[in-house]
């Protein structure tokens, strides 16, 4: 079939939409997100489909299939990036499909139903902290009140949109309906060891941890540094380095949590001079929302306690929350069949990653395949996957499409898995 390494010079090729040639950062609404979006939709129109960007900057390619009406597949993935990424976390599931439907078409093979696939815009919230913002925006379920954050240059996220030839008053125009959706099914990385100590190149998703993100800031009182003696100090570094440790306590004693400080910065700060303002980003997940819950509250008394010894205040803003997910089981036994018949053990495994999926589960049944990916390393630069495992995932993928039937599910009733 040789698709594996036609999918992986695809993705050296979107790699190259980066706003540092040094290192891979592809931001929502920038001039790197439009031109992986022109390559991304050349690639959907060499493959029959029409490509366009929706309402929220997405990129859809669809298919129409024979039986206009039908209710029609979804794959895809994310085109963002974090700062300093891989190449393979979103784009992976971004290309795979495309490359699979071109196949499929250059040997004339159509399939009965119709599929989309879609490039989210905004997975990871790099720029705006408005995470799984494409995604929440096809499933309907955007809140408002996201298109009113700002980067770090100040610039908010509408006007963003406006900057980028899009009309932020229309983003409902990117919504499905829930009854013209079968299914949502997403390639991506596994971003984590198991495939790969296993010996596996690919694994079925089973559910997907809940997140919760919080922006900190830490207020003291700045001084300086040579006057104020140490028993009068009120320094708020020192406090969030106290916060930082208690989170990575708590989530260690809280058994299915982990939780990370992944940004500190002190406002204004000077060698010489006891930081004032301290801001810090915490993210924790949990296999089950319970688990999360109860580290977040032990989170919460960890830093009163800490205010008030030091005499400092916590400021704690949540800027995004989704709840653990769970796949559907039928689509699970579909891609497990599909795995199966190319003679590979089935694996099940939960993604401690968040995905797309978790806000598609909003509007439709999902799926998800993990492909093995090198030492589970990712959001780094040394994220790295082999062509001959994106072959597999291209043979399976195919042997999904070309059995998945859009009205079984309503034959066997039952709702999106949302746990
Ligand atoms: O943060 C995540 O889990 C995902 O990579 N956005
Ligand atoms: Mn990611
Ligand atoms: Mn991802």
């Amino acid at each position: 079939m040789n698709l594996g390494p036609v999918i992986m010079e695809w993705l050296d090729e979107l790699a190259e939409c980066s706003e540092d040639p040094a290192e891979l950062t592809r931001r929502y609404l920038t001039p790197e997100h439009a031109q992986a979006a022109e390559l991304i939709m050349r690639r959907m129109r060499e493959a029959g489909m029409d490509a366009r960007m929706d309402a929220v900057g997405n990129v859809v390619g669809s298919f129409p299939g024979p039986r206009p009406g039908a209710r029609r597949l979804i794959l895809g993935s994310h085109l963002d990036t974090v700062r300093n990424a891989g190449k393979y976390d979103g784009a992976l599931g971004v290309m795979l499909p495309i490359a699979c439907l071109r196949w499929l078409r250059e040997r004339g093979r159509q399939l009965d139903y119709p599929v989309d696939v879609i490039a989210f815009g905004d997975e990871e919230g790099l720029r705006f902290q408005a995470t799984l913002f494409g995604s929440r925006a096809v499933a309907g379920a955007l809140d408002p009140a996201m298109l009113h954050a700002v980067d770090e240059d100040g610039v908010r996220l509408h006007d963003a949109m406006r900057g980028f030839g899009l009309d932020p008053h229309a983003v409902g125009d990117a919504g499905y309906r829930p009854e013209e959706v079968a299914a949502y099914v997403e390639v991506h990385i596994e971003q984590g060891p198991v495939l790969e100590a296993e010996n596996l190149p690919i694994g079925v998703v089973t559910s997907i941890a809940g997140a919760v993100r919080l922006r900190v800031e830490v207020m003291g009182r700045a001084g300086h540094a040579g006057t104020v003696p140490m028993n009068l100090r009120r320094d708020a570094l020192a406090a969030a380095s106290e916060a930082v440790l208690a989170v990575e306590r708590i989530c260690l004693g809280t058994p299915g949590t982990v939780g990370t400080v992944g940004v500190l910065r002190t406002v204004s700060g000077a060698v010489n001079v006891i930081p004032g303002v301290v801001e810090f980003t915490i993210d924790v997940r949990g296999e089950s929302d319970d688990r999360r819950h109860v580290a977040l509250a032990r989170i919460d008394e960890a830093f009163a306690e800490i205010a008030s010894r030091r005499g400092v205040l916590f400021d704690c803003v949540p800027t995004h929350e989704t709840g653990a997910r769970r796949c559907s089981p039928w689509l699970m036994r579909r891609l497990g069949e599909a795995v199966e018949a190319e003679g590979i053990e089935v694996r099940r495994l939960p993604s401690g990653a968040g995905h797309d999926a978790m806000a598609m589960a909003r509007l439709t049944e999902i799926g998800m395949l993990f492909v093995r990916c090198k030492d589970g390393i990712s959001h780094h630069p040394a994220e790295s996957m082999t062509a001959a495992d994106a072959e597999v995932a291209a043979r399976v993928l195919l042997r999904f499409l070309e059995r998945f039937d859009p009205d079984e599910r309503r034959s066997m009733g039952g709702k999106p898995g949302a746990a």
